[in-house]
C-alpha cells in the first residue's frame, strides 16, 4: 500500500469511526452490502439513490510463464530485452445506482485509471534475442528493424537498447470505460435475495496511449477496452442471523473484435462465494474466494509499438487464477453519519496459470464508502 492509498483509507476510516461505536438498530445490517470487492451486488428499495466511490488498488511483482515464477534471464531467452519489475494499478470509480422499482435497479459507473510500471533490462543485445519473435507485420517493427537503423528510431529507444541493464519507469492515467447496467431482481424471500445484472461497458476510455516516442503503450497499460462490451452476471445472497454468503458468477463479452487501435481485449468469466460474519450491530468480517478466466488478446496494434517486453504481445495476457480475500462491511446506524457504509476488502492471488510471460499479480486492496437515501 502506497502513502496515496494508506491516506485514502484512513480518512475514510476517520471520518466515520465515532459514529459506529455505539449504536444499535435491527433495521440495516452491515453484512447486506457483499465485500468491497464484488460490484454490482445488492438493490435498493423503489425511489432511493445511492451515491458511492469505489477505489481499487492491485500490486504486480515478479515474473511468471504459465504457473510459474521466472527469471529476468529466462525471458531474455524467450525473446525479450525488457521486462516489467513492478506494475501498480489505481481505480476511482462512481457508483451511483436508482432504484426504478422494488425489481430493478440502475447502475452508473464512470471510472478513473492510472497505471505505473518500473521496467529493466534482461541484459541482452536485443538482435540475437528478438529474432525468434520478429513479426511479419510492417505495422510494428522488430528491434531488429530498429537497429538497423530504421527511421522512427529515437532516443528513448535507443536508452533502452544501449542500457539494457537500466531501469526506467512509466505510466498511463485518465478515465476508463464506463458501466451502464440494470439489476433485475428474481426472487427475493426473507434472507434470500437472487438478482440478474445486465450490464454494458461504453468504451469511453482511451486506446491510444503512446510512450513519449510515439509508439504504443503496453495493451495492458491502455485506459479502457476501445470496444463496447456486455457484462452481466448473477448473484445470489442470504443471511441467518449473524452469518451471512454469497455466490456471483459473470463474465465480460467483447462485442467487437477489434477497436480503434486494432485489437480487443479477451473475453473474461468469474465466480466468486463469501461469508460473512456479524462481529457487532454495525461490523461484518468476510472472506472471499474468487476464480477468474481470462482470454489472451485479438488483433494487434494497428500503429507502431515496441516488442521488447512481455506487455507488447498479446498472447501474453490473461490466464486461468484463484484469488483469496478478506476484509469488513461497516455501517454507521446512527450519527449525523447514519448509514453511510464503508468496505475494506484485501485480496491476494493464490493460484495462478498465465498465457504466456507476465508480471504476477500480487495483492490488492477495494474500498467501497456508500450512502443511499
Ligand atoms: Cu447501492
Amino acid at each position: 500500500m502506497n502513502f496515496n492509498q494508506l491516506l485514502c483509507v484512513g480518512v475514510c476510516a476517520c471520518l466515520a469511526m465515532p459514529v459506529w461505536a455505539h449504536v444499535e438498530s435491527s433495521a440495516l445490517r452491515p453484512e447486506s452490502h457483499a465485500p468491497a470487492g464484488v460490484m454490482s451486488d445488492h438493490l435498493h428499495a423503489k425511489g432511493e439513490w445511492m451515491f458511492g466511490y469505489r477505489y481499487l488498488t492491485s500490486e504486480y511483482r515478479g515474473l511468471y510463464q504459465g504457473s510459474s515464477s521466472i527469471t529476468p534471464e529466462q525471458a531474455a531467452a524467450a525473446g525479450y530485452s525488457m521486462v516489467g519489475r513492478t506494475m501498480s494499478m489505481e481505480m476511482h470509480m462512481l457508483d451511483i445506482m436508482y432504484a426504478v422499482s422494488d425489481q430493478v435497479t440502475l447502475m452508473l459507473m464512470p471510472m478513473h485509471m492510472s497505471m505505473d510500471m518500473t521496467m529493466e533490462g534482461t541484459g541482452t543485445m536485443p538482435m540475437g534475442g528478438m529474432q525468434g519473435m520478429a513479426h511479419d507485420s510492417d505495422a510494428g517493427m522488430t528491434m531488429g528493424d530498429s537497429m538497423m537503423g530504421d527511421p522512427m528510431m529515437n532516443d528513448s529507444m535507443m536508452d533502452d537498447h544501449m542500457m539494457g541493464s537500466m531501469s526506467h519507469s512509466h505510466g498511463t492515467s485518465g478515465w476508463g470505460d464506463t458501466n451502464v447496467s440494470a439489476l433485475i431482481r428474481l426472487y427475493a424471500s426473507e434472507g434470500h435475495s437472487l438478482h440478474l445484472t445486465l450490464g454494458i461497458t461504453v468504451p469511453t476510455g482511451s486506446v491510444d496511449e503512446k510512450k513519449p516516442n510515439g509508439m504504443f503503450e503496453h495493451y495492458g497499460m491502455q485506459l479502457g477496452s476501445g470496444t463496447w462490451d456486455l457484462v452481466p452476471n448473477l448473484t445470489y445472497t442470504g443471511y441467518r442471523d449473524r452469518v451471512s454468503w454469497g455466490v456471483q458468477v459473470g463474465g465480460t463479452e467483447r462485442l467487437e473484435s477489434a477497436n480503434d487501435s486494432g485489437f480487443a481485449f479477451g473475453d473474461q468469466r468469474f465466480a466468486t462465494g463469501w461469508l460473512g460474519y456479524r462481529l457487532a450491530p454495525w461490523l461484518s468480517a468476510t472472506a472471499r474466494l474468487e476464480y477468474e478466466y481470462e482470454d489472451q488478446l485479438s488483433g494487434e496494434y494497428n500503429g507502431a509499438y515496441p516488442r521488447k517486453s512481455p506487455g507488447d504481445d498479446t498472447g501474453n495476457y490473461g490466464g486461468e487464477f484463484v484469488t483469496a480475500a478478506v476484509g469488513f462491511n461497516a455501517l454507521a446506524l446512527r450519527g449525523p453519519l447514519a448509514g453511510v457504509r464503508l468496505g475494506l476488502e484485501w485480496e491476494s492471488r493464490v493460484d495462478e496459470s498465465y498465457n504466456g510471460i507476465q508480471l504476477g499479480a500480487e495483492d490488492g486492496w477495494s474500498v467501497s464508502l456508500s450512502y443511499a437515501l
